[in-house]
């Protein structure tokens, strides 16, 4: 390969995303294929800035919310092993500063925006100018869910059919829908069960209800951003709850089990439902864990904020999503 230029200080961010079609099951663990697609929203100012810049002492090292971290600690690992896929071998130590803007107590994993702020700024730091899909592409062998991550607003991450990966990676859908909000309301209070990678290497293997999940949520990603188009926020709301559900229903039934949710979970959900029988349009979507998030328009937030009045609203279209570089319609 070509010899790269020496790497130049330069900072990116990226916002977490919460995905309403979930990505769950890996076709490829070597390059991080997924078995479906899926569509995401971010969430404008929670996520990630990453700094990266030539190691003046010539030794790769990570920083993480101002700490220096031990060289062997899994997620240094994962930071020099990702820059090492631009370096290809030759020798630029780097210095790379994280900063996750997402307040610890929602909960929340970064390693979606974590990667998708580090591929902006080793790809800045290199002077590469790589066009979106090449940016999504690279952050996907970080984590699948960093595809989605390089944009604001609606993402869909496209499964691809090659072999090689070249066509799996997301592209931000161009509609704004400002009314659009997401509430988090945090339930978990002990460490994660289980790592996603973990968790649906073990789904794939031994769950009999897996079968079906590829198929169904291709086409819930469909009907989806079928409904964004046509701004049908029921219609939205109730595939991206039933998505979730089903990709749960799918852990549940791992052998053994793997079970993200807890009764606190459970006690969301029914106060939830419970107020949709009253005429509350909000919808819940849960990750690998146990937090529940909810989907509604910006008119539901203050009946939202009286069932729920620790939970986060987050503006995904607000003002702190700009949009860099973003085509806008
Ligand atoms: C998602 N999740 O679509 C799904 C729903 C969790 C549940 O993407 O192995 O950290 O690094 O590609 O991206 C979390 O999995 O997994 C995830 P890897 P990742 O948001």
């Amino acid at each position: 390969p070509a010899r790269l230029p020496d790497p130049v200080s330069f900072s990116a961010a990226a916002p977490s995303n919460i995905a309403l079609s979930k990505y769950w099951g890996k076709r490829d663990a070597g390059l991080n294929l997924p078995l479906n697609s899926s569509l995401s929203i971010s969430l404008a100012e929670w996520g990630t800035t990453t700094r990266v810049e030539p190691a003046r002492d010539g030794t790769d090292a990570v920083w993480l919310n101002g700490a220096r971290l031990a060289p062997e600690t899994g997620f240094a690992r994962k930071v020099v092993a990702f820059a090492d896929r631009f370096r290809r071998g030759q020798t630029l130590p780097l210095h790379v500063r994280t900063e996750n803007t997402i307040p610890t107590a929602a909960g929340l994993a970064s390693s979606a925006s974590g990667f998708a702020a580090l591929t902006r700024a080793l790809a800045g730091s290199f002077g590469l100018d790589l066009a979106d899909d090449t940016l999504s592409m690279l952050a996907r062998f970080g984590s699948g869910s960093a595809t989605r991550s390089l944009w604001h607003g609606f993402a869909r991450w496209e499964r691809g059919t090659r072999e090689d990966g070249t066509d799996s990676f997301a592209r931000p859908l161009p509609e704004v829908w400002p009314e659009f909000r997401i509430a988090i309301v945090r339930v978990d209070t002990g460490p994660k069960s289980q790592s996603s990678r973990d968790g649906m290497g073990h789904t794939v293997a031994t769950s009999p209800l897996f079968a079906g999940w590829p198929a169904q949520a291709e086409a819930d990603c469909a009907a989806i951003e079928a409904a964004i188009e046509a701004r049908d926020f029921i219609r939205l709301g109730e595939v991206t709850e039933a998505n979730a559900l089903g990709m749960h229903a799918t852990m549940i039934a791992a052998r053994p089990a793997l079970a993200y949710l807890k009764p606190e979970s459970w006690q969301v959900l029914d106060r939830l439902w419970a107020a949709r029988r009253d005429g509350l349009e909000a919808y819940a979507t849960m990750d690998a864990g146990a937090n529940v998030k909810l989907v509604f328009l910006e008119g539901s937030t203050s009946r939202i904020a009286e069932l729920f009045p620790d939970a986060a609203i987050v503006e995904p279209f607000g003002a702190a999503a700009k949009f860099p570089g973003q085509p806008r319609p």
